[in-house]
């Protein structure tokens, strides 16, 4: 647990870190597993392994667009591995770790951005909301998850996955301010990657952190290294034994950076300079730093990276070729979840859509 402090330290603008770039760990390693350290360290390679591939698979067209995670791994699975079978996740479009951490395959998120619904069908089990692409809307839904939990009594805390420029939105304030009120067990996880597309956090509040807005909501806030999985494990999980307890929600705002465009569709040139891109990735990158600490603990050497590496490649291009080949949902699938009994222009609009599928004019 991480003590009372927190508030002060939010307040002095402190953050949480626990694993430094070299590997060595403060006082507060909660000492993990090795087994659960290996297994964290490959959620997050494969993440980046299946990062790379979707931007090339984007180049190659088969893909319209796609949102890189790499540089945001340690958030992802950090946080993912804080979570217990019963609890949920809700992602926004950026979450590819999380999701795969809890079970999501890699086939299915490759789908749900070559434009395949079918990636949206979470698998029985799977306890992660699909993908939510308009900017903040989870976080609402996320604390009606939550409230439902309490209400029904049910075991299970929620977490939301967001970005910095999430936090600008109606939606933070309405799901937070909610949430305090109704002391739901939500866990809020901010990516704070530095940017929302082009508008660096600077632009985006005035306010000296993103943690700091928890206090307004009278809800616990930290700040935390989002580059130290370790340290994310920790917050999130403190975070999440105080909300099953009742002790309600918190907003963790998780420091971070994204390597690579914002998506396919966005050049980062025009706003940020390569420089920054290259010190990030030489000093602070997670992979890296998560590497050390487990050659540190003597888990991990050359030829283990190297098998690793080879293992995952194959289950990434696997996954790959399974998302090409699956068929796409027909058009009548489209509306087909949408009402109880389709009106009719829905009807017809499936009719003309087919009429121009199949190559006859409307
Ligand atoms: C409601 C809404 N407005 C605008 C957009 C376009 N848009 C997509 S992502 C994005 C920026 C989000 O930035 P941030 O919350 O920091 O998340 P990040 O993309 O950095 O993970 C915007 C404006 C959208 N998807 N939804
Ligand atoms: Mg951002």
């Amino acid at each position: 647990m991480i003590d009372d402090r927190h508030l002060f330290r939010l307040i002095k603008g402190e953050t949480l870190h626990i694993v430094k770039q070299d590997g060595t760990a403060s006082a507060e390693d909660p000492g993990l597993p090795p087994a659960t350290l290996l297994d964290m360290y490959r959620m997050m390679v494969q993440a980046r392994a299946f990062d790379e591939k979707a931007l090339k698979l984007q180049r190659m067209g088969k893909m319209g667009t796609y949102a890189p995670l790499s540089g945001q791994e340690a958030v992802q699975i950090g946080s993912a591995f804080a979570l217990e079978k019963e609890d949920w996740i809700v992602p926004s479009y950026r979450e590819a770790g999380a999701m795969m951490a809890r079970g999501v395959p890699m086939k299915l998120q490759y789908m749900i951005w070559m434009g395949n619904d079918y990636g949206n069908r979470i698998p029985d089990g799977v306890n992660c909301l699909p993908v939510s692409i308009p900017v903040g809307s989870q976080m609402l839904h996320a604390t009606g998850f939550a409230w439902a939990a309490k209400i029904r009594k049910e075991k299970y805390a929620v977490a939301c996955y967001f970005g910095d420029g999430a936090t600008s939105r109606g939606d933070f304030h309405e799901s937070l301010n909610f949430a305090g009120v109704f002391q739901v067990p939500a866990v809020f996880v901010c990516s704070n990657n530095g940017y929302a597309i082009s508008t660096p956090v600077k632009d985006q509040t005035h306010a000296e952190t993103l943690a700091q807005k928890a206090i307004a909501y009278g809800i616990r806030g930290y700040r935390v290294d989002g580059m130290d999985a370790i340290a994310m494990y920790v917050a999130v999980k403190d975070a999440l034994q105080r909300a099953k307890k009742g002790e309600g929600p918190t907003l963790i705002e998780a420091l971070c950076y994204r390597y690579g465009p914002h998506t396919t569709a966005d050049n980062p040139d025009l706003y940020r300079q390569k420089e920054e891109v290259e010190k990030v990735k030489r000093d602070r990158d997670p992979i890296a730093r998560f590497r050390n600490y487990l050659v540190k603990k003597g888990l991990w050497d050359d030829d283990k990276e190297k098998s690793l590496i080879e293992e995952i490649g194959g289950l990434v291009d696997a996954a790959a070729k399974e998302a090409e080949q699956s068929p796409p949902p027909t058009l009548e699938e489209l509306a087909r979840n949408v009402f109880a009994s389709p009106p009719w222009y829905l009807a017809e609009e499936i009719d003309y859509m087919k009429k121009v599928a199949g190559g006859g004019s409307p």
